[in-house]
């Protein structure tokens, strides 16, 4: 198959999803084309069947804000044409359902008729897209979507619950590539990070208000007093300084790492023993997924799609968002019992297994498949 990706660029999930599928796609044998505005962050090697196209916005004094979608919607069709592509398939419905809808009439118009499949990841329906700003625009693409998929049970729901949805919608899972994480040996650097034997606990994500990162840091306050412990914080947002200036305030500054935006995860999860992840809203939470395939016991909130992948009292615990007590006290009791820990960390290895992408990857070949053949039985 030939197939167009649309996605954001940038560290957020979707669009580390989406590049991660892109290239298991390409990995199978299909040729699978990027259009974005700038490289996807895990796009970085070269391979044979993948192509980048790059959309680039005209610049024009009138343009208070410069028209993305228009850029997009005609380098989506320049691309269809050119490349025949068989499918688009856009993940976050802000604005890539809509402007996939707009380059699918415009190719309509021209004798070509594509497909496209819409994957919903989270903030796109729970936070942002049920604004008033975006909702109409937004249901009508869910609507107008050849396929469209979920990336949880949870947010199949949610989707449901918020608007009038008039077409089925697919639950396909996040995913996890065990060929990059798994748990490797990093004792040189767990030594350097952690020089007197102190656990380590991580959390990894974008710094949004919705990750509720003053938590994780009030939630290793707690820990820190009972537990030689030290916080690694990966990753950047609009919250970093904020939570920098608490630290200093809380007097944790050589307990607590700042280490930004990181492109080797999976090599800080090697020396960590837990997971912190105490959002007030999260799909499915694919940061802890690549935790506990690491072997990280996760502790978090119950929000939205968590409690589909952390299984209370197995791979990890879960409180209500904003029990900071709660998760530490879970935490705590972990890090003093040793052999609890050890089962933790096994149990959230066996529970990542079910989202081995060599099994999740296939349902969205079949799925665009059905999307292909059902088109051509009404076409
Ligand atoms: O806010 C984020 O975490 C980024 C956001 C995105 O769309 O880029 O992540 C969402 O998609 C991820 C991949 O499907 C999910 O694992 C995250 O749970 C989801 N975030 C939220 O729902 C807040």
């Amino acid at each position: 198959m030939k197939i167009g990706i649309v996605c954001y660029p940038t560290f957020g999930g979707s669009g580390v999803v989406a590049t991660e599928l892109g290239l298991g796609l390409a990995d199978k044998g299909h040729d699978v084309h990027f259009i974005t505005y700038k490289r996807p962050v895990r796009l970085t090697a070269f391979h044979t069947n993948v192509y980048f196209h790059e959309v680039t916005s005209l610049d024009y004094p009138l343009f208070e804000y410069t028209p993305y979608e228009t850029s997009l919607a005609s380098k989506m069709v320049d691309v269809v044409r050119f490349e025949k592509l068989d499918l688009l398939h856009v993940h976050y419905a802000i604005p890539h359902a809509a402007v996939a809808y707009m380059a699918r009439q415009i190719l309509r118009s021209q004798g070509i008729d594509i497909p496209f499949v819409t994957t919903l990841h989270g903030t796109d329906i729970t936070l942002v897209g049920i604004d008033q700003s975006f909702a109409p625009v937004v249901e009508f693409s869910i609507n107008q979507s050849d396929g469209v998929t979920v990336v949880s049970e949870n947010l199949k729901q949610e989707t449901l619950r918020s608007f009038h949805i008039s077409r089925d919608i697919r639950v396909i899972p996040n995913f996890i590539d065990f060929s990059r994480f798994r748990k490797t040996n990093k004792d040189h650097f767990k030594r350097a990070i952690a020089p007197d034997g102190e656990k380590i606990l991580v959390h990894i994500s974008n710094f949004r208000k919705v990750k509720r990162v003053d938590d994780v840091i009030r939630i290793f306050e707690i820990v820190s007093k009972k537990v030689k412990s030290k916080l690694l914080m990966v990753g950047d947002g609009p919250e970093r300084k904020y939570m920098e200036e608490l630290c200093r305030s809380l007097h944790l500054c050589d307990e607590i790492r700042f280490l930004g935006k990181q492109e080797a995860v999976e090599e800080l999860l090697a020396i960590a023993d837990l997971f912190l992840l105490p959002s007030e809203s999260e799909s499915f939470g694919l940061a802890a997924l690549e935790a506990m395939a690491c072997e990280v016991p996760v502790i978090s909130s119950n929000a939205g799609g968590i409690p589909e992948v952390n299984i209370d009292g197995v791979t990890g615990y879960m409180c209500e968002v904003g029990d900071i007590r709660g998760m530490a006290d879970r935490c705590i009791e972990l890090l003093q019992d040793d052999s609890s820990l050890a089962a933790f960390r096994k149990n959230a290895f066996i529970q990542a297994g079910r989202y081995d992408i060599k099994q999740i990857l296939p349902q969205y070949e079949d799925y665009y498949t059905e999307i292909l053949n059902n088109r051509k039985v009404i076409g």
